[in-house]
């Protein structure tokens, strides 16, 4: 029978379950990677499973997100993760090597390997034939822990590419169009597979600029096959012997289909605050602009910034303009100053930042109050660059360029030539800031600074649960809303009780005093609840104020496992309309013991009964009603 690639890579790590669209799979997971921002929690809980090595073939535990060093509570949560990384035969990145996905697809992606990331732009690795998935930290933890990853089966929607992209066109546009066509839910438990004749026209920097950003779809992942382009990026990495050929089968079938023609595709830029709000740059075009940001796991590999730099080349950026620029990698930036690109950005006026997240979580380079910020990031999320009155819009490097330039939106068509760009044969490659892990583990000293607080418990699920709807939300809640980035807050990442006091911080302000007050309750979201980041602070914290059940139209894919995994019951409406029956403040009561079919929400302040079901596995139930996934894992772990 022929096979999707998608399919033949599930089939080849499957340990459990049916490969039919619904079911629930377990997968054998390959490599694993961390970030620190979830990270400490990630380790917190593997160390709490009790096992004394990872037991993937590789694991890697980057530091790109919590750069600054305000006081010692980063500092000291780098430590302990360089710790806890040798201790348990985890490879280090060390800060200042870059953003996790940039240097995994340069340094270890690996066609038709499976990853598991405690970060939503994992699937960037998609780029180079591998099944790569975004988790919450714990899910991660547990596969360091030689577990499967267990999901449910997604569709595959084929995404055929055909011509090639015109001139000032670029790998985001592709993306970005296709967020105009599905949307940010469009992609929820779906695999975007791209095969077609427009591929070989696209680098494998270019493919993961459309893997990574798949997410903002709610896509279970991304993937483009390995072909010769794939070899060649290998080769230029002194990795050729890590590639194979990976495609689907002739006549493979595909659950959905979409198409695309890359000769179509024009200039696109999202609008505030959505990254599927999605128009042609030359709809804005005119509009005055602040600030314009260049980097991210999205567009900052050595192929942009080389764009970037032959775009700038000769030019002073506008005076109402403030350029920043963070390439992907220390690989990116050691290549660029080989080059001599790098001059060529800072003779324009770009400001270098360091290569890392940075202001794509608003981590320094807050735009100013109703600035208009132009950024080559994945997310526009209302309030993550720091500044709530901001709008931030979300392009390709080209139009970023055009747009510091000229000091307005800009269609990059107007620059004029357009630059070829050709990558070095052989990249300038530096191993050097990564630590290996020793091969006797058991001496190494875990450092724990005073801001590192234990894992919160979690109670067994009781057959009741009543309380107050603490708040009502619409649709497409971002965990960006539930907790916010952002440098103050993301130092408490270690420290859940502290963090716990953010939550709904930039929705409202006073959610986390009235969910302590009340002793906890319900919340009430619309449509793709939980999209975005995989943070599981956006469970946990909720979790540890009380939080038992959120109540939704949908959920999106890894917030509804992070729920599952601390506890917090997740239930969608059995009727949609029924959202308008509730109200913020109603009390409401629900009997668990029928968790997983249709169970009657009671809401006595309106004296109304409505039905509500759960898109739960037996796995999930059994989980939920444990306490969480660490005291479900603690049971089994007693039994054998
Ligand atoms: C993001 O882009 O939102 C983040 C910050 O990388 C998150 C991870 C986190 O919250 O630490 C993500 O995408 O998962
Ligand atoms: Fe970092 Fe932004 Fe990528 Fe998240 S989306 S990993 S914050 S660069």
């Amino acid at each position: 029978m022929s096979r999707t690639l998608s399919e033949k890579i599930i089939a080849s790590h499957r340990v459990e379950g049916k490969t039919e669209p619904g079911e629930q799979i377990g997968l054998r997971i390959d490599h694993t990677l961390t970030q620190d921002s979830t990270g400490t929690l990630a380790y917190l809980e593997f160390e709490a499973l009790n096992v004394p090595r990872v037991e993937t073939k590789l694991s890697l535990s980057f530091v790109d997100h919590n750069m600054l060093q305000n006081d010692f509570r980063n500092a000291d949560d780098h430590r302990y993760l360089q710790g806890v990384a040798a201790k348990y035969g985890v490879v280090f990145s060390r800060p200042g090597n870059g953003i996790s996905h940039q240097v995994y697809l340069e340094r270890f992606s690996t066609p038709g390997y499976t990853l598991l990331g405690s970060d939503s732009h994992t699937p960037n690795a998609g780029g180079t034939g591998m099944i790569a998935i975004g988790a919450g930290g714990l899910d991660v933890a547990v596969a360091m822990a030689g577990e499967p990853f267990y999901l449910e089966m997604p569709r595959i929607m084929g995404v055929k590419l055909s011509g090639a992209l015109p001139p000032f066109s670029s790998a985001k546009d592709v993306i970005l169009k296709i967020l105009q066509k599905i949307s940010v839910k469009g992609g929820v438990n779906k695999i975007l597979e791209y095969f077609g004749s427009g591929i070989k026209t696209l680098s494998v920097p270019e493919r993961a600029t459309i893997t990574n950003m798949g997410t903002e779809t709610g896509a279970t992942t991304s993937i483009f096959p390995s072909d010769q382009v794939t070899r060649d990026f290998l080769r230029a990495q002194g990795r050729e012997d890590k590639w194979a050929e990976l495609k689907a089968d002739d006549g493979a079938r595909y659950d959905e289909l979409l198409e695309l023609n890359l000769d179509d595709v024009e200039p696109l830029i999202a609008l505030p605050n959505s990254p599927d709000n999605v128009k042609s740059v030359s709809e804005v075009a005119g509009t005055p602009v602040d600030q314009v940001c260049i980097g991210s796991c999205t567009n900052s590999s050595l192929h942009d910034l080389k764009m970037v730099a032959a775009l700038l080349k000769d030019k002073k950026i506008s005076d109402r303009v403030s350029l920043t620029i963070s390439p992907g990698s220390r690989q990116v930036l050691q290549n660029l100053t080989e080059s001599g690109d790098l001059a060529l950005l800072i003779k324009a006026g770009a400001r270098i930042i360091e290569n890392a997240c940075g202001p794509c979580i608003g981590i320094g380079q807050a735009p100013p109050t109703d600035g208009v910020s132009l950024r080559t990031f994945n997310r526009n999320f209302k309030g993550r660059s720091g500044t709530q009155s901001a709008k931030v819009y979300l392009v390709s490097p080209e139009t970023a360029v055009a747009a510091a330039l000229r000091g307005e939106i800009t269609d990059p068509r107007k620059l004029g030539k357009y630059p070829r760009i050709a990558l070095p044969d052989q990249m300038k490659i530096d191993d050097n800031m990564f630590i290996f892990p020793p091969p006797q583990t058991s001496k190494v000293e875990v450092i724990r600074g005073p801001n590192i607080k234990p894992l919160p418990s979690v109670q067994p699920l009781p057959t009741k649960l009543a309380g107050e709807v603490l708040l009502k939300l619409g649709d497409n809640v971002s965990t960006d809303d539930i907790l916010p980035g952002g440098s103050e807050i993301m130092a408490l990442r270690s420290n859940i009780p502290e963090i716990s006091k953010y939550t709904f911080r930039n929705v409202d302000a006073a959610f986390a005093d009235r969910a302590s007050k009340t002793g906890g309750g319900f919340i009430v979201g619309g449509e793709n609840y939980g999209q975005g980041s995989s943070r599981e602070h956006a469970a946990l914290a909720p979790r540890f104020l009380g939080v038992k059940a959120v109540i939704a139209k949908s959920f999106a894919r890894i917030h509804l496992a992070n729920l599952v995994n601390f506890g917090i019951v997740p239930l969608i409406f059995a009727n949609k309309q029924d959202y308008a029956c509730i109200n913020q403040g109603d009390m409401l009561q629900i009997d668990t013991k029928t968790l997983g079919s249709s169970m009657c929400l009671k809401n006595s302040t309106r004296k109304t009964e409505i039905q509500v079901e759960s898109d739960l596995s037996d796995r999930d139930i059994d989980i939920i009603r444990a306490g969480g996934k660490l005291a479900a894992v603690r049971q089994k772990q007693a039994k054998s």
